[in-house]
C-alpha cells in the first residue's frame, strides 16, 4: 500500500505517490483509485490464463491485421476493429465504422474456444465493478469495443480523451476515462507501458508531432512503469500522457483493448 509523504509546505500530509500497483485480483476500489488519479496504473496478472491467450494466439495467426490510418498514426500499429479515432476527421462515425466493427465481431466471435473473449474480459471486469458493464452509444447504436492490437514499434506519448477530441459521439459523458489492455502476447524484452501523472494541456500543442508529442513536455512528472507478461490486464487514466516502448527479441505484442468510461450514474454522496 502507498505511504503518505509530507511533502507540503505545511503540515497536512499530500498523497503523492503515483505507481503501479501489481494485483492477482483487479477490484472496484481500484478501478476507482484510477478514474480519481490517486493511482497510476493497476497491473492484473493472471487476468487470462495462458491457454486462453495461446489459443487466442492461435486463432488470430493467420489472420490479416489492418492499421490505424497511417496519416493519423505513425509508425504504424496494426489492429483488428475500428476505433473511433479512426474517424474523428470524419467528425461523425460514418458507414465504414459500422462494417467494419460487424467484420471484427465475427471474427473475434470465434477466437475463443468458438466464443468471443471480449465476452470474458467483458464478465471478469463486471465482476470486479459489481456492476454492469454495458457498450457506450452513438446516436442509439452501440459502437465497437475490444480491437485487437499489435504494437510493434512503440507508440507515442499521446492521450487519448474521446469528448475532447470527438465532441458529441457518445451519447452519455463519462466521468472518467480508463483504458484497459489485456495482453494476449508481449515479447522477450521492451514493450514497457509508461504512464505519466500529466493530463494533455492546450500549452503542449507546439511540441506536437502527428498524434503524439514530444517526450520533453513529461520530462519531470512522475511515472508509472509496467511491462506486463502475456496474461495481464493493465488499466490507466487514458487523459494521462502516456507511450509504449518498442519491441525487442522474439514475440508479438498483442493485446485486445478498449476504453472503459465510469458513467456518473448511481448516487451522488455529499460531505463537507
Ligand atoms: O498497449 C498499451 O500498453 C497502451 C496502448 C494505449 O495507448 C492505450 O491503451 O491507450
Ligand atoms: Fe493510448
Amino acid at each position: 500500500m502507498a505511504e503518505l509523504l509530507d511533502v507540503s509546505t505545511n503540515a497536512s500530509p499530500i498523497f503523492t505517490l503515483f505507481d503501479t500497483e501489481t494485483v492477482d485480483e483487479l477490484t472496484r476500489d481500484h478501478i476507482l483509485r484510477l478514474a480519481v488519479g490517486v493511482l497510476g496504473a493497476v497491473r492484473v496478472r493472471g487476468f487470462g490464463s495462458p491457454e486462453e491467450c495461446a489459443e487466442i494466439m492461435e486463432g488470430l495467426d493467420h489472420r490479416e491485421f489492418g492499421a490505424y490510418d497511417e496519416n493519423l498514426i505513425f509508425p504504424p500499429i496494426a489492429k483488428i476493429g475500428p476505433a473511433a479515432y479512426d474517424f474523428y476527421g470524419a467528425h461523425t462515425l460514418t458507414d465504414d465504422y459500422w462494417d467494419v466493427a460487424a467484420d471484427a465481431r465475427r471474427l473475434r466471435g470465434k477466437l475463443y474456444r468458438g466464443t468471443d473473449p471480449m465476452d470474458l474480459a467483458v464478465e471478469r471486469i463486471g465482476r470486479a465493478w459489481g456492476d454492469g458493464v454495458e457498450p457506450a452509444r452513438s446516436k442509439g447504436r452501440e459502437l465497437f469495443s475490444g480491437m485487437i492490437r499489435e504494437i510493434h514499434n512503440g507508440a507515442k506519448l499521446h492521450f487519448d480523451e474521446i469528448v475532447r477530441e470527438f465532441p458529441g459521439v457518445l451519447d452519455e459523458t463519462p466521468a472518467s476515462f480508463l483504458t484497459l489492455n489485456w495482453y494476449l502476447s508481449m515479447p522477450e524484452q521492451g514493450g514497457e507501458t509508461r504512464v505519466y501523472r500529466r493530463r494533455w494541456k492546450p500549452t503542449d500543442e507546439p511540441y506536437r508531432d502527428g498524434y503524439g508529442y514530444d517526450e520533453q513536455v513529461v520530462a519531470e512528472e512522475p511515472v508509472a512503469v509496467v511491462r506486463p507478461e502475456a496474461g495481464d490486464v493493465v488499466i490507466f487514466d487514458s487523459r494521462n500522457l502516456h507511450a509504449v516502448n518498442g519491441i525487442s527479441g522474439e514475440g508479438r505484442r498483442v493485446s485486445l483493448s478498449f476504453f472503459l468510461g465510469v458513467t456518473g450514474r448511481g448516487p451522488l454522496q455529499v460531505w463537507s
